[in-house]
């Protein structure tokens, strides 16, 4: 069955990952997941966007963000890769709350190549791609950035 996977990601192998961080030293917590990810055997990071201060969507009584997009090429499954997101975020001490509510550090899979996941736990393309403007620049911008770099 996951071989399936594979084909499908062997591809079109690029996926996608947004970083958000509102408590604490939220630079601290985006660098430091940028580092983790970039050392993760199997992912090889590519490209991430500038790391902007965005105003909380959602929830908005909660500090504004700092948010970031970065591209990631992996063979490895959805299903890994969510698992590589959340070792990053526990390393950043998150501590899950409640929903949408303030974190150190979040990390979540926006795309993944063409693929289409819709399991309860994990969706992809993030069900939120098309809704926050903030992603939306910033998934041009790497995509910019991989299309110049011809990677
Ligand atoms: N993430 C949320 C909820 N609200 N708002 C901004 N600006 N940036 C985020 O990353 C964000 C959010 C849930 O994951
Ligand atoms: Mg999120
Ligand atoms: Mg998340």
């Amino acid at each position: 069955m996951w071989r399936w996977w594979y084909d499908d990601i062997a591809m079109t192998d690029v996926a996608f990952l947004a970083l958000g961080s509102n408590l604490g030293n939220r630079m601290r917590h985006v660098r430091q997941a940028l580092t983790l990810i970039g050392e993760t055997p199997g992912v090889e990071l590519l490209a991430c966007s500038e790391i902007e201060e965005t105003s909380p969507v959602g929830e908005t009584d909660q500090p504004p963000f700092l948010n970031c997009m970065v591209a990631v090429r992996t063979p490895l499954t959805p299903r890994e890769l969510l698992g590589v997101c959340q070792a990053v975020e526990q390393a950043g001490g998150r501590v899950r709350t409640r929903k949408w509510g303030p974190r150190t550090i979040d990390v979540d899979i926006v795309e993944m190549g063409n693929l289409r996941v819709d399991d309860d736990d994990l969706v992809i393309p993030h069900p939120e791609a098309g809704n926050r403007d903030f992603w939306i620049r910033e998934l041009a911008e790497v995509k910019a950035t991989l299309k110049r770099a011809q990677l």
